[in-house]
């Protein structure tokens, strides 16, 4: 870990990359933190609050769309690649928006740390059909079913397939919908941050604790 940069380095070094649409640097920063510190730093310390920082300059006017979408694209695609190879053999957690909404990126970044506790995820993403999931969880019964996203409404007009998702499997609710919506619902809801939503996923499931 020596001559390895803090963390708040590696967020403004990330930062000033993204903001500057340097992508070979960006990605050296990504994965150095990662080879230093490891998954859960990385998402923690480094990802989710650049991201954030980004939304918020966004929203002030000081970061452009184009600066705004090359990041999340950037970003998306790294964490997208980090769930290679597949964890199997695992307990089995799928994550999943419901209809409509687009705000996938925490919802990535969590299936990796569940894949680094050992759970193999399969990764629905943005605009997830809430019905055939259902049929789906019916038959491949997975340990655990993630459903996220920032707008309570998707998630309120979802409520009929998350009452059957529930009654089938555990269904956990995450994102800014969830902490709105989420206590109308079926499900449990897991907490904003996304370090301690999978932290408290490994606590309520015995068979991962085990392995
Ligand atoms: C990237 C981005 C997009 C991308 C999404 C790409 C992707 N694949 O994820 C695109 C361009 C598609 C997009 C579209 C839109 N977006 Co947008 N987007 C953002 C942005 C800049 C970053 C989102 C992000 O990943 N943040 C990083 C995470 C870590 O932060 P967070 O979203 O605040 O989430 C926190 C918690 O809720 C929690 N969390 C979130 N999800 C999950 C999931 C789980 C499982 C867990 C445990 C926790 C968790 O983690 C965070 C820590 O507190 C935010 C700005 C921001 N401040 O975040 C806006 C933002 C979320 N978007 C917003 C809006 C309005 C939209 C659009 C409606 C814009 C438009 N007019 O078209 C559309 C809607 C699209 C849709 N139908 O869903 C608003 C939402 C306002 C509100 N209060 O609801 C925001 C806040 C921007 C703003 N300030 O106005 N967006």
């Amino acid at each position: 870990m020596e001559g390895m940069p803090t963390s708040d380095a590696a967020q403004a070094d990330l930062l000033t990359a993204l903001m500057s649409f340097d992508e070979e640097r960006a990605l050296r920063v990504l994965d150095e933190h990662r080879e230093g510190r490891g998954p859960v730093s990385l998402v923690g310390d480094v990802i989710m609050p650049v991201m954030r920082e980004i939304g918020e300059g966004w929203k002030r006017g000081e970061v452009s769309v184009a600066q705004e979408h090359l990041s999340t694209q950037l970003v998306r695609s790294y964490l997208d690649a980090l769930r290679r190879p597949p964890v199997v053999g695992g307990p089995e957690v799928w994550l999943a928006c419901p209809p409509r909404e687009l705000h996938d990126l925490p919802l990535l970044a969590l299936g990796l740390l569940l894949r680094d506790q050992g759970w193999q995820t399969r990764f629905y993403g943005a605009n997830t059909p809430l019905h055939d999931l259902l049929r789906a969880v019916r038959v491949s019964r997975p340990a655990a079913v993630v459903v996220s996203g920032n707008d309570p409404r998707r998630l309120r007009a979802a409520a009929v397939p998350l009452g059957l998702i529930a009654r089938q499997t555990d269904l956990f609710l995450g994102g800014r919908a969830a902490q709105k919506a989420g206590g109308e619902l079926a499900g449990r809801v897991l907490p904003p941050d996304v370090v301690r939503a999978a932290e408290e996923m490994r606590e309520l499931l015995p068979e991962v604790k085990a392995g």
